[in-house]
């Protein structure tokens, strides 16, 4: 055989051309023609090209990560909102000009193809995404970190609008196949449920507990690569799917109990069948901790049979090398799983148990609002965790010994930070059990965590105030701005090189080129081709013109009433009040998108859609509103969308009741790309503000200090009274103007806003709001003066990467360094 002639086509790799890569998996992978294959094959087979070669590099990666002697990070989440992997991995290995070349031969654009993967939508929103963006930044720092979830069959609803309102499809992300993961049936872990502890005594006659007459579920791992950018690491996500143990029981199938068995495959099954679709938790269902503490003992199990295949049983190094991030508390469970495993599978003492959990286990908190702290009924906790129970209750005991040395006699105080809240229905406090069992809880903006240590958990603040500490969010620049808005890309890197992809701080170096009037007129017509590209976006979605010379002014996220999509629609209906009464002198043109999902339960926030979509078909339909105002409610708003609205935003909402929104996200993506925002002094808002400067934000309403104070005597009858443009506003909404066919369908809105104890505090806001939009509109006017303070946004937005984010988590909590 010819050898020679193998070499000269296959790179190193083994592996030859994309062009004959694609047409390999077409041919022998699927069984298909190469010419005149569909798109979505084409897809699959080009994304397997991809994946290939990924797979050395990922391969060393494993065995490097595995050798090097430094600590291992694993980010626990029941969320990982990755979105779309093939051009991502495209750009982090440097191919994309290749992949273009190669799909040439195919007569398909790379942008067009790219269309065919489904978003894997393993996530609700900020917190979900936040780990995608964080896994991106541990692989391009090089970081030793693995990245555990679920691997949900269905992932976050598809939303239809229908009639305004809003419809819920199942989202099937997986029917096509899923080029990107990689099944390890090696490495399932079994799975307890419900049972009893039992004790017993072992051959020195020491006592023991062991969990026994369980249901038992495997878990079975999928990995998903993580490339980092342009440097050889490949990091692992690993997520877990539930099947039955498939050893059938042979008593239960010669009594006739063969359908039965079959059935509890099926309830297996249903463990990582869907997610849960609320971004607020809805408290109380068995299947989702099923979910939480599956993932949570899957993982443990995972890395503990990995660590005793390189040290043997010896445990004493392990709290030292390990270190496990919980996004929230949907993994706390992972404080007694561990307890348990250390204990009652590897025979160590409490003592030394909770001085390895204590030393490897940090908690991230990502909520202010005390309703969305989660919280477990005893009852339901102990049937189906009995013996996670117990511990809870024994780390509880000796954690109340503790605060009544601290404070003795204060029964107040070991009633208020008790884990279990008391009462005839007894519930756990999992935020509780996550900041007693853990070394290190963070909040994810300054105010938040600042907001955590005064409030919701002072008295833990007190007791351990060196646990508490801040990480500011941050989003990857390369998905976020490089990828998603290559016209700016190329300008920058024209301007400053592309250090930045790397090292966002190294974007302050376009800050001198703001005073530029030949670079911001560039600046100006790339964001002007972005803007097209939005409208064509939504024209497509949803048939409304967004005419190009408008200001496009944007709030997608999910639909919160504390993210106040209400007040965005008030304003609406206060330039449509405008229009109408001939005061539209100075009015710039304006596109109003809003798009997000509402939990579908949330009865209130899906009536908030349906009046968005109600006041937009009044307004896009009037004549005599022109081309000055549009509004569109964009359906099935997801990670996909935004990369396509964040490039083309000009004006970013991000209009939170302050001290509620703990970070946001969507604000960092939108600075990135130069839009300016009107903002509250929320999350990370004020950091935003504070590195782009006063003067280049729009700023209005109460803040945290003045809403606590506001709620005592709020009087939003009054406040409408006393100001004619809200009376207005108001007297159109309740005049039925909206809701012509369907009277009274917004009464709860309306009666929300009247109401002197509305926790939102939406009209107490509103003057300031209408003012700032205004001072807005004005700016807007002066291009020099708007693409000026656009080009400082983005130049001051160093600071929001997640590359810095994750720095922080590796240098203040993990103690980990980069492994090459
Ligand atoms: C809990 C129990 C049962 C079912 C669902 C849940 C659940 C699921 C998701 C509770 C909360 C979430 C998601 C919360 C979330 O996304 N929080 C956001 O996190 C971002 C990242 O830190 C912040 O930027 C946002 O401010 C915060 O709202």
């Amino acid at each position: 055989m010819n050898t020679a002639a193998l070499t000269t086509e296959k790179s190193e790799n083994g592996l030859a051309s994309f062009e004959s890569e694609i047409r390999r998996h077409l041919n022998f992978t699927l069984g298909h023609h190469a010419k005149n294959a569909s798109h979505s094959y084409l897809y699959v087979a080009a994304a397997l090209a991809v994946r290939d070669r990924l797979v050395a590099n990922w391969r060393e990666t494993q065995q490097r990560t595995a050798e090097a002697d430094t600590r291992h990070v694993y980010y626990l989440s029941l969320e990982f909102l990755i979105g779309r992997s093939f051009t991502n991995a495209l750009y982090s290995l440097g191919l994309d000009d290749e992949m273009h070349s190669a799909l040439h031969d195919y007569g398909v654009r790379l942008e067009e193809l790219a269309e065919e993967e489904h978003d894997a939508g393993l996530g609700n929103g900020g917190l979900g995404r936040l780990a995608a963006c964080f896994l991106d930044s541990c692989a391009n720092l090089q970081l030793p970190v693995v990245g555990y979830g679920l691997r949900y069959e269905y992932g976050m609803f598809h939303q239809r609008i229908e009639e305004g309102r809003q419809v819920e499809e199942p989202d099937h992300w997986l029917r096509d196949g899923n080029p990107w993961e990689i099944e390890r049936p090696e490495d399932e872990r079994k799975i307890q449920f419900y049972g009893r502890s039992e004790l017993y005594y072992d051959e020195q006659g020491v006592h023991h507990c062991r969990w026994v007459d369980t249901q038992d579920v495997i878990a079975v791992p999928y990995d998903v690569p993580t490339p980092g950018f342009h440097n050889d690491t490949v990091n692992t996500l690993r997520l877990w799917k539930a099947t039955a143990t498939d050893v059938f029981d042979l008593s239960e199938f010669n009594a006739g109990g063969y359908t039965e068995s079959v059935r509890e495959k099926n309830l297996a099954e249903q463990i990582t069948m869907v997610l849960y679709p609320n971004d607020a938790s809805e408290n109380g269902k068995e299947l989702r901790l099923k979910q939480q503490y599956f993932l949570v003992s899957a993982s443990l199990q995972d890395v503990l049979a990995k660590w005793i295949d390189k040290h043997g049983e010896d445990f004493s190094e392990f709290g030292k090398k390990n270190c496990f991030q919980l996004n929230d508390t949907h993994p706390a469970c992972a404080v007694p799983e561990l307890m348990r495993l250390l204990m009652d599978v590897h025979g160590m003492s409490w003592e030394q148990a909770w001085k390895i959990t204590t030393h490897c286990m940090a908690y991230t908190n990502h909520t202010l609002l005390p309703e969305a702290l989660e919280r477990w009924s005893v009852a339901l906790f102990s049937r189906l965790l009995p013996r996670l129970t117990e511990i809870i209750f024994e780390i509880n005991r000796r954690f109340l010994m503790e605060v009544e040395a601290k404070w003795p006699g204060d029964e107040q105080k070991r009633k208020e930070m008790s884990l279990i809240e008391e009462g005839h229905n007894p519930h756990i406090r999992m935020a509780y059990l996550a900041i007693v069992g853990s070394f290190s809880v963070n909040g994810v903006a300054q105010l938040h965590t600042e907001l955590l240590k005064a409030g919701l958990f002072s008295n833990f603040h007190q007791m351990w105030p060196r646990k508490f500490n801040n990480k500011t969010n941050g989003v990857t620049q390369r998905r976020w701005l490089s990828h998603c808005n290559p016209g700016l890309r190329n300008l920058i890197n024209e301007t400053i090189g592309d250090a930045w992809e790397t090292d966002l701080s190294k974007i302050e170096e376009l800050l001198p080129h703001a005073g530029d009037a030949e670079f911001r007129e560039r600046w100006r017509l790339v964001k002007l081709e972005n803007k097209r590209k939005l409208a064509r976006y939504i024209a497509d979605k949803t048939g409304v013109i967004f005419p190009e010379e408008a200001i496009f002014d944007v709030q997608v996220k999910r639909i919160h009433e504390y993210k106040r999509q209400l007040l965005n629609v008030l304003h609406a209906i206060h330039l449509y009040d405008r229009i109408r009464r001939g005061d539209a002198e100075g009015l710039t043109p304006r596109c109003i998108l809003i798009g997000g999902k509402a939990a579908p339960g949330y009865h209130v926030a899906k009536l908030i859609v349906k009046l968005i979509n109600n006041v937009a078909n009044v307004i896009n339909n009037d004549a005599q509103v022109g081309d000055l105002l549009r509004i569109v409610f964009l359906p099935n708003y997801r990670v996909s969308a935004m990369e396509v609205i964040c490039p083309g935003t000009e004006l970013s909402e991000q209009i939170s009741t302050a001290g509620k929104e703990a970070s946001g996200t969507g604000n960092m993506k939108f600075m990135m790309n130069g839009a300016l925002t009107i903002g509250t002094l929320d999350g990370a808002n004020i950091e935003i503000r504070e590195k782009a400067g006063a003067e280049n934000f729009f700023l209005f309403g109460l803040d945290a200090q003045q809403v606590q104070e506001t709620r005592q005597q709020y009087e939003p009858n009054k406040i409408i009274a006393a100001d004619s443009d809200i009376r207005r506003v108001m007297e159109l909404l309740e005049s039925g103007t909206f809701n012509t066919h369907e009277p009274g369908i917004f009464d709860i809105l309306i009666g929300g806003l009247r109401n002197p104890s509305d926790q939102w505090l939406t009209l107490a806001d509103f003057r300031s709001f209408i003012d700032e939009q205004q001072r807005a509109n004005d700016t807007y006017q002066d291009a020099q003066v708007w693409n000026r303070m656009s080009i400082v946004n983005t130049a001051t937005s160093g600071f929001f990467s997640s590359d810095r984010t994750i720095s922080q988590y590796a240098d203040e909590i993990w103690g980990v360094g980069a492994v090459r």
